[in-house]
């Protein structure tokens, strides 16, 4: 085969640069496959990708959840992935002309994502196995791809280069067989993907949750009302596995319940510490309450509903007794996060509540297992701790939760909402009778009215679904005699049973909760 010297040298150096991105890999999947039996969120990719989620600036974090809504998580993980490979690449080529330089930025490469795996909040010691791991093995295979691809040194016999014209190639002599690098480009790519994905089943493994009993509650939620069965309308009890999940984590906090505790500090008379064993045997309440997160856009799909099985959180305060001084609950949760909730929402009789169930079941590892806490009628942010460890009495003066530091608001009751979900958006309908069908909500307020506005048109009342409670949201729907051919537009907005109609102001979420009406076009034909 006759090839030119300048293809051979560009060939060579994209089989370097494919060298650095393939040792690369390996290093990350032998690194994750050590974290899973160390420590599952010890693994150096994460790691990176949590620590760029927390250094996100807020603007730019809005920009990407509502570009990419719940993908914005695995959006970042692939951009950080394509970073590193690219970086890797880089590391190959330059391996290929002095491998102590390559192997060099490969090791920073690691070495950066190792120690941000030991900087996070919960990182322990035995974290830095796996960095170690991903350095070792990832450097070992940028070793043997070197070897295989360019040749070891020529002997001290000066026995002919294989490149005449100045390739540093030239000074070797076991030069690299076509054979030698395919089985090293085949070995290293299975390791990568064997380490790959044993690493992820061991850590699926690990985490799931075993048999736990939760008790029967001592004042237990009249049956849920069968909601309204309309095609594509939420369904009026939200599926675990369907319930939004937002949070700063980009793996899912792995706590052990049986060595769990809950400590209450701060100002209180005595402080206490109370294990899973403990609060499971305090009398317990079921609620049906409603979630919504601050950054649900209008007509977003931040918001669930659920039946919650917990202790309420005036009892656990009471135990210990809440100071004089206090005006604030600081709860602090696994993963360094913190939440400020307003001592009020625990006193004022609404259900403020440690929640250890969700739909009959223990909390899911991503809402927070072992304990969390739901609050009706603010936002997540400030009432919604999951994996709750700590709750601290204190005041607004002393102390700043994460989300306020980074210039939430303070106060973040939840705004009276309501959103379309059927016809969904942009499709082409049958004339005749067109269903048009959602949600609404105004927690601790109920809802008593919902409205639908056709084209500009006058308030028309929609039928509601059952209730649940003024801290769950409510089913709705309105039946559209579409009979004229062509674009339509609809609006909902809701009153709760104050009497307070929705506002029509439009505010994006940050800082204290979008506002205005969620709208909707279809086409008639
Ligand atoms: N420990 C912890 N708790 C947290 C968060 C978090 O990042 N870490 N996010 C909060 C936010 S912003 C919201 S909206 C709710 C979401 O709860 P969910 O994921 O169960 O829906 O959790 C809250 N509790
Ligand atoms: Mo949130």
């Amino acid at each position: 085969m006759d090839t030119s010297a300048p293809d051979r040298r560009r060939g060579q150096i994209l089989l370097a640069a494919a060298g650095g991105v393939l040792a690369t890999v390996v290093g990350m999947a032998v690194g994750h496959l050590v974290a899973a039996l160390v420590d599952p969120a010890a693994s150096p990719v994460l790691a990176v990708g949590s620590t760029v989620i927390d250094l996100t600036p807020t603007p730019v974090k809005e920009w990407a959840v509502a570009q990419f809504g719940t993908a914005d998580k695995p959006i970042l993980i692939g951009s950080v992935l394509v970073v590193t490979l690219l970086l890797a690449a880089v590391a190959g080529v330059l391996a290929r002309r002095r491998f102590a330089v390559g192997l060099v930025l490969l090791l920073v490469l690691v070495g950066v994502a190792g120690l941000l795996a030991l900087l996070r909040p919960t990182a322990g010691p035995l974290d830095v196995v796996p960095a170690l791991a991903t350095a070792l093995a990832g450097g070992g295979a940028l070793w043997w791809f070197h070897r295989a691809s360019v040749g070891a040194p020529a002997p001290a016999d000066g026995t002919t280069g294989i490149d005449p014209d100045g390739d540093p190639d030239a000074r070797r002599t076991t030069g690299p067989t076509r054979r030698g690098v395919l089985i090293a480009s085949g070995v290293l790519a299975g390791t990568a993907v064997v380490a790959g994905s044993v690493g992820q089943w061991i850590s699926t493994v690990r985490t799931r949750i075993g048999n736990i009993v939760l008790p029967k509650p001592a004042e237990a939620a009249p049956a849920l009302p069968d909601g309204l069965d309309i095609p594509d309308l939420s369904p009026f009890r939200t599926p675990n596995d369907e319930f939004y999940r937002v949070d700063i984590n980009l793996t899912v906090p792995v706590v052990d319940h049986e060595s769990w505790t809950l400590t209450v500090d701060g100002d209180v008379e005595n402080e206490l510490t109370i294990t899973w064993d403990e609060l499971l045997d305090m009398d317990m309440v079921e609620r049906d309450i409603t979630m919504t997160c601050v950054s649900n856009d209008v007509g977003g799909q931040y918001v669930g509903a659920a039946r919650w099985l917990g202790v309420p959180l005036k009892t656990i305060l009471d135990r210990a007794g809440v100071g004089d001084r206090a005006d604030q609950i600081l709860s602090t949760a696994v993963d360094g996060f913190t939440i400020s909730t307003p001592l009020d929402v625990a006193t004022d009789g609404r259900d403020a509540l440690v929640v250890v169930g969700m739909n009959g079941e223990p909390l899911p590892r991503e809402h927070g297992f072992p304990v969390r806490l739901v609050i009706p009628g603010i936002y997540g942010y400030v009432g919604s701790t999951k994996w709750l460890t700590k709750l601290t009495l204190t005041t607004y003066d002393d102390d700043v939760a994460y989300w306020t530091e980074r210039d939430w608001a303070t106060d973040a009751p939840v705004k009276i909402a309501s959103r379309i979900d059927v016809p969904k958006a942009a499709t082409t309908v049958d004339p005749g009778t067109v269903v048009i069908a959602g949600v609404a909500w105004a927690q601790t307020r109920g809802i008593a009215k919902v409205e639908v506005q056709i084209d500009g048109g006058a308030w028309e009342e929609a039928t509601l679904g059952p209730d649940a409670g003024v801290d769950y949201w409510r089913q709705w729907y309105y039946e559209w005699d579409a009979s004229d051919s062509g674009n339509h537009a609809f609006t909902v907005r809701a009153t709760d049973e104050t009497g307070e109609v929705q506002t029509d102001v439009r505010m994006s979420p940050f800082p204290e909760g979008s506002s205005g009406y969620h709208t909707r076009a279809v086409m008639v034909s």
